[in-house]
This record gives C-alpha cells, structure tokens and sequence, in this order.
C-alpha cells in the first residue's frame, strides 16, 4: 500500500471537497515530517487515511465504539464529529489490514488529541488543523508556529478550538482537555 493506493481506497467513501481537504493534509504532514524527521511513509498513510469513516454511517460508527473492546464507550456521549477518528482506525485495520500501531493511533486521535501523543500523532493532528483550507481564526500563528515548535503549536491550536467549543457552549471530550493540559505543562 503506497500513498496513491491509500488515497485511492479513502476516495470513494469522501465528497470532493473532503479529498481535496485530505490531500493537504498528506502535503502539510510530509512537510512536517521532513522537519520534524518523521516517517514519510507512515505520515503518507496515516493522513490518507485520516477521515475515512467521516461520512461512515451514525449507526455503524456507534456498533464499532459500542463493540471494539479498546474503545471507550464514553464517545458515545459526546459529539458524533468526535466518532470518526477511532472508528476510522478500527476500519483501516479490519479493511486493509494495517497493523502500525503509529499509523493507527495517529487516525484515532486526530480530532481529539490526547495527553502523551508520539510524533505522528502529533503532526496527523496539527496537519489536519492547518492545513492551506483552513480559515480558523488564529490559524495563521499556528501556521507560523508549525513550523517553529511542534508541541506549542499543537498547544495553541488546541487552545483554539477548547475557546471555539466553549464560545458555542459545546461539551469538549477530555482527552482535548488532557492533550491541552500535556503540552502547557511541558512548555512552562
Ligand atoms: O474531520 P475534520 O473536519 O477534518 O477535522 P476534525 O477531525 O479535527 O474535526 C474537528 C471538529 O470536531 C471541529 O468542528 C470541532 C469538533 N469537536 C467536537 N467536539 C470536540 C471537537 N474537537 C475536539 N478537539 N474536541 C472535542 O471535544
Ligand atoms: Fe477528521
Ligand atoms: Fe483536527
Ligand atoms: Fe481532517
């Protein structure tokens, strides 16, 4: 499976404004991963892959969290936006029998984040947040912090969107709360 192989299996299950979004996130993680020196490979795959269950049925991502044994069943009384991460995972598993446990973990916690992410986790996650698309507002810092520090922009991006769920009075699962307060302690 090269990234032309992965893109190709994620195309079919995307609207075209949902792969578009999909290829910068490849290109901004393989850029992040020559800077950061991750695997080119295993960045390729992972963000090919990253929301391949984002359109998956509500029914059949709920039937994974509620079955898959390692997945915690307090998703279920979140956000279903907050499902298609650790569904995606177990789907790239079963589906294409991808076992790397960076590439699969990356998928899982893409939206998210958690406390203690390794390097793929972190740049899939930070990728997907700045990639050229995005119009968030302080987008443009993290931008320009991506490139800098890797752990404080994956900080300040999760600042970001803990305001941007609190201004709109949404619950925020606590693994965004666990990964947020993991990079402000490390950075102080
Ligand atoms: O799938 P994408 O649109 O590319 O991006 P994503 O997987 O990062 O999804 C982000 C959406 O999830 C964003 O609109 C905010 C929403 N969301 C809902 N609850 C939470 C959440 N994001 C985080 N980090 N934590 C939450 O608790
Ligand atoms: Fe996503
Ligand atoms: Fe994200
Ligand atoms: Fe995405």
């Amino acid at each position: 499976m090269d990234l032309n192989d992965a893109l190709e299996q994620v195309r079919p299950y995307l609207k075209q404004e949902r792969f578009d979004h999909t290829k910068r996130v490849v290109d901004t993680a393989v850029k992040l991963a020559q800077i950061y020196k991750a695997d080119q490979y295993q960045t390729e795959i992972a963000a090919a892959f990253h929301d391949l269950a984002k359109y998956w049925p509500k029914e059949e991502m709920k039937q994974i969290i509620q079955t898959v044994s390692y997945l915690p069943k307090d998703l279920l009384d979140y956000h279903h936006e907050l499902w298609h991460g650790p569904a995606g995972a177990y789907l790239v598993k079963q589906k294409y029998g991808i076992e790397d446990q960076e590439i699969l973990d990356a998928i899982r916690y893409h939206t998210t984040g958690r406390a203690h992410m390794g390097k793929l986790e972190k740049i899939v996650f930070l990728a997907d947040y700045i990639e050229p698309g995005r119009s968030f507002p302080g987008v443009h810092e993290v931008r320009e912090m991506a490139w800098k520090d890797l752990d404080e922009a994956c900080q300040m991006s999760l600042h970001n969107t803990i305001e941007f769920l609190m201004s709109k009075g949404a619950t925020i699962y606590p693994d965004t709360f666990y990964a947020y307060n993991h990079f402000t302690k490390i950075l102080s």
